[in-house]
């Protein structure tokens, strides 16, 4: 998130300089890289805000080759941008993922984030508990690609084509109780490779809800890829939310827990800043962010602007849930 207002938590990474953060040398990395002693680690003079990167050094920072050989998967035609779609390198180099930078150029920091072998595990109120691999994955379900737009809170907007499955075909297989009314999932926790995770000023593990009934409905996907390949790492490798019609902070990245529960799980942002993220965080032009209006987006890559639609145009399928 991009702060106007400069609060207690967030840090500019250049005065990140105590001695836990000295202690480890990814955190001490990333520090030398973010006030520009060292260049980024196999991206040539690549410190933060000076060179641009190349589409060859972003994709050496994230690719991810596990599950590689499974795509492409078939593209679901029924889903359509109605825009440009978002330019590969565009949506590759300007991500949001907390645990490894504020800034957006997380691609620069995620060398040492490894997410090969990984588990999903599904747990709580559920008859049959299960842990997921990265191949049961694409064993068990059936992954398609499909185009969607994603609204980032903080304005900024993407058309990408993610491959993914319903998150409702997941849950099914774990059999969800009756008492199960929301879903909580939570990212990996690992502060040696992700160095914001040594700030305990925020809520880590990175955290998201919804209820059951948004976890049902079909438009809501786990991704385990983007433009017919893996997820890179700084788009939440392996496998990742993605809630088309609720700001972008609900698309939890780097997934490693799901739980079925009673209670309306307490999340990342909404903890950190309750006034300004909610819970629920559908898109709707009408309601401005405490600090900036809602009322228009833009794309990424080409900076143009559109008008913000309500429920990100997703309101055919996902209106219902909230207007009975
Ligand atoms: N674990 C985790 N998931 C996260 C975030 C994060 O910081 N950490 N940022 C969120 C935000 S604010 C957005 S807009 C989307 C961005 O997805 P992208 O960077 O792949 O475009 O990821 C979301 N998922
Ligand atoms: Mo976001």
């Amino acid at each position: 998130m991009n702060y106007f207002v400069r609060r207690p938590w967030d840090l500019p990474q250049n005065q990140i300089t105590d001695q836990s953060i000295y202690s480890n040398k990814t955190a001490r990395r990333e520090f030398l890289k973010s006030i520009g002693v060292i260049a980024g680690a196999g991206l040539s003079a690549s410190m933060l805000g000076c060179k641009k990167a190349t589409l060859e050094e972003i994709d050496a920072a994230g690719e991810v080759e596990e599950g590689k050989q499974n795509y492409p998967f078939p593209r679901n035609d029924k889903f359509e941008y109605g825009r440009a779609e978002s330019v590969r390198k565009d949506a590759a180099q300007y991500t949001n993922f907390y645990e490894f930078s504020t800034s957006k150029e997380v691609f620069r920091f995620v060398e040492d984030f490894e997410p090969t072998p990984w588990k999903v595990s599904v747990t709580g109120l559920c008859k049959n508990p299960k842990t997921f691999d990265l191949d049961d994955i694409y064993k068990e379900f059936t992954l398609e690609e499909r185009a969607y737009r994603h609204r980032c809170v903080e304005t900024w907007s993407m058309c990408v084509p993610w491959t993914g499955f319903p998150l409702s075909d997941l849950l099914a297989k774990v059999e969800p109780l009756a008492s199960a009314k929301y879903v909580r999932l939570v990212t990996f926790m690992d502060p040696k490779v992700a160095p914001m995770q040594q700030y305990d000023q925020y809520p880590w593990a990175y955290s998201e809800g919804v209820t059951i009934e948004e976890a049902m409905n079909p438009l809501m996907l786990l991704a385990t890829g983007i433009y017919g390949a893996p997820l890179p790492k700084q788009h939440g490798a392996p496998v990742r939310l993605v809630a088309p019609w609720k700001y972008g902070f609900k698309s939890i990245k780097s997934i490693v827990k799901i739980e079925l529960t009673d209670k309306q799980p307490a999340t990342f942002w909404n903890t950190l800043m309750p006034h300004e993220y909610g819970f629920e965080a559908n898109v709707d032009p009408e309601v401005p962010h405490p600090r900036w209006s809602q009322a228009t987006e833009w794309m990424l890559g080409s900076r143009e602007r559109f008008p913000t639609v309500k429920y990100n145009g997703y309101g055919d399928y996902v209106a219902s849930m909230y207007e009975s």
